[in-house]
């Protein structure tokens, strides 16, 4: 069935646009969660809407599963073909269609990659706030369908608090035209709410439209030296407490400190058991006068050391810096098991604590740093032993029920930007009861009756 509908795909599209080459295959199996690979029967590149509507009605007609694909940057595997079929890339898809100063959005297709817009749109004036660490090579239509945040989030929100509009492609070809492009807008269901975060297992997105902000003036990065991460905790509290809002509040531990030193742009310092990186944005003029009170409030959780980033570059290599945890951490061990727990922010140092634990009960080293003013911390189990291995496994686990159990003790989420895709769904009934997982299965057959699309994900 599936061989012929490459053979029908390649006929209708060309060869150089379905990929069929055993090496390519393993490539669209996999992705940044480091799971498979899954290699497709094929893979198709779509240039248009018209082209994804088409390969959605040829895989209904034949039965065959269709996964959808955005720069494959994921880290919960939700690109994963898991069942075969089609791998349907959005990767060419790379238009931005326009940028309008009066209206204040831009259009683009899902291929754009995100740094790509922030600089084309910011060259102008104007913001577009979401920032996740991959931002260089992510790609828009992917932030939607994971939902995606990053940093700014802190006072920004994320992905889905600026997609106001979305083209999507059903299974079996249908097109329709979801929301709006006005700032304000409640005719009927909020089906864009409902298609942002759904790990492309609703329809195939060909369109975005997402809201824009006139770019902030001034800004000002901060990075806070703290002796522990008990202290770093507390800081972020004092911020918190405050009512004061830097548009991020990030948090990095010394062991993740510790991998990405030698490589980071940004000179971290030697004696560092935690640092709090914080941004404020606002009106040049007030831009001192806020540097100096956010960073007396992190002295007054336990900083020993504020620096303030002097400078455009500086600032921009402290980010890098940053951006080099993920990428460091995967580097430098076999396995790195990632999670992006969220609890309420009046249990951020509880939950740090509780983090603590997790070394001495799995006997793996620990890293932590995320969003934690948002109590978005990316827990990672570093593992050099083959985690296949029944023991390695047996340990992971207890180890990830341990964090999942922790972050719901204090009623948190399992998930704050990655989604659930294929790496977190056994853990989804901890979360949700029978009935609510229930009622979105319902959901999803509503969209695709026949479990076509990105088949396999969210769901136990
Ligand atoms: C980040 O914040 C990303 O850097 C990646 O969300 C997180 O690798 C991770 O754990
Ligand atoms: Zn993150």
């Amino acid at each position: 069935m599936s061989g012929d509908l490459t053979t029908l795909l390649t006929r209708e599209l060309g060869a150089d646009r379905v990929l069929r080459d055993e090496a390519q295959l393993e490539e669209y199996g996999r992705d940044e969660s480091g799971l498979g690979p899954y290699p497709p029967d094929c893979a198709v590149l779509a240039e248009s809407a018209e082209e994804v509507a088409l390969v959605l009605r040829l895989a209904d007609e034949h039965g065959v599963p269709v996964t959808p694909r955005g720069a494959g940057s994921g880290m919960t595997g939700g690109a994963l073909p898991v069942r075969g079929g089609v791998v349907l890339s959005t990767e060419r898809m790379r238009r931005v269609l326009e940028v309008s100063h009066e209206d204040l959005v831009a259009v683009v297709e899902p291929g754009v990659i995100l740094g790509e817009l922030q600089t084309l749109v910011e060259a102008q004036g104007l913001f577009y706030p979401p920032d996740p660490a991959s931002l260089a090579f992510c790609s828009l239509g992917g932030n939607v369908a994971e939902n995606a945040g990053g940093p700014r989030a802190f006072k920004y929100g994320v992905t889905r608090e600026y997609v106001i509009g979305l083209d999507v492609a059903l299974v079996g070809g249908e097109r329709l035209t979801l929301g709006r492009r006005t700032s304000k807008g409640v005719t009927g269901y909020d089906l864009v709410g409902a298609f942002v975060g759904s790990e492309g297992t609703f329809g195939v997105t060909t369109g975005i439209t997402v809201k824009l902000l006139p770019l902030p003036q001034g800004v000002a990065t901060l990075l806070a030296v703290f002796p522990g991460i008990t202290e770093a905790g507390r800081g972020i509290s004092a911020i918190l407490a405050s009512g004061f809002r830097p548009r991020a509040l990030e948090l990095v531990d010394k062991n993740t400190i510790d991998h990405i030193r030698a490589r980071a742009p940004y000179p971290f310092p030697t004696d560092a058991g935690a640092v709090v990186i914080a941004e404020l944005d606002g009106e040049p003029e007030g831009m001192e006068a806020a540097s100096l009170r956010c960073a007396e409030l992190l002295e007054s959780g336990g900083a020993t050391d504020v620096v303030v980033a002097q400078g455009e570059s500086d600032r921009r290599r402290l980010w890098e810096s940053r951006r080099l945890c993920s990428p460091a951490l995967k580097e430098a061990h076999r396995h790195k098991i990632n999670e992006d727990i969220v609890v309420p922010r009046g249990s951020i140092p509880e939950m740090l604590r509780r983090v603590e634990r997790l070394t001495e009960l799995t006997g793996l080293p620990v890293a932590t740093f995320g969003h934690a003013g948002d109590g978005n911390l990316h827990v990672n189990l570093l593992c050099d032993e083959d985690r296949t291995r029944h023991d390695v496994a047996r340990r992971i686990d207890r180890g990830l029920e341990q964090l999942f159990r922790d972050t719901l003790e204090l009623r948190g989420t399992l998930s704050g930007e990655h989604g659930i895709g294929l790496a977190k769904q056994r853990y989804l009934p901890l979360e949700q009861s029978p009935g609510l997982i229930a009622w979105q299965k319902k959901l999803k057959r509503l969209w695709d009756p026949k479990d076509l699309l990105n088949p396999g994900k969210i769901f136990p």
